[in-house]
């Protein structure tokens, strides 16, 4: 029989990218960057960069968002302590201000086809199925898409006005 390839075990991931603070545009190009290097993982596609206005707080700058697929075989909580040591890298610091600045925000949106509810780890995001900057971004990347537990990407988006969002 034909060896397993190792890639049948790799999942597809979807990571959403955030920054409001020192030059937004390269917080989220280095994070791409970073992003292509995580081990055990490879870069499968990557949207536009997207300006949007805050969600949360109006007194904070606008944000720059992206989202990124990533083909890996890291364990989904081990991929969320490395999508946090990024944001250490970017001097991500956190205030406790719920939705507040920050200069890299990287957020574990689609884990495959799986539901995660865990004490660090929700997935899908929760916030994923409202918010224009995480949909349309993705959309882009992946247009036929379906969310575990909500059902198409394009009926969500259908429910979601762009607003705000510029693609850049
Ligand atoms: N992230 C937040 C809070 N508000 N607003 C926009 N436009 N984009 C974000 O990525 C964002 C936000 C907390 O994660
Ligand atoms: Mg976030
Ligand atoms: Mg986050």
């Amino acid at each position: 029989m034909q060896a397993m390839d190792d890639e049948t075990r790799d999942v597809e991931a979807y990571i959403g990218i955030g920054s409001n603070l020192q030059i937004p545009m390269n917080q989220v190009s280095q994070a791409i960057e970073e992003l292509a290097e995580i081990p055990k993982s490879r870069l499968l596609s990557c949207s536009s960069l997207y300006r949007s206005a805050p969600m949360g707080p109006t007194d904070q700058p606008d944000y720059m968002n992206a989202v990124v697929g990533l083909r890996t075989r890291i364990d989904p909580l081990e991929l969320l302590e490395t999508l946090l040591s990024i944001e250490v890298i970017h001097q991500r610091v956190r205030t406790g201000a719920r939705w507040g600045p920050r200069t890299l925000d990287l957020d574990l949106l689609l884990y495959g086809d799986k539901q995660i509810n865990h004490r660090k780890l929700k997935v899908p995001h929760p916030g994923l199925p409202e918010r224009a900057f995480v949909l349309y971004p993705l959309q882009e990347i992946c247009p036929e898409l379906s969310i575990p537990g909500y059902g198409l990407l394009s009926d969500l988006i259908a429910r979601c006005p762009r607003g705000e969002l510029i693609r850049l």
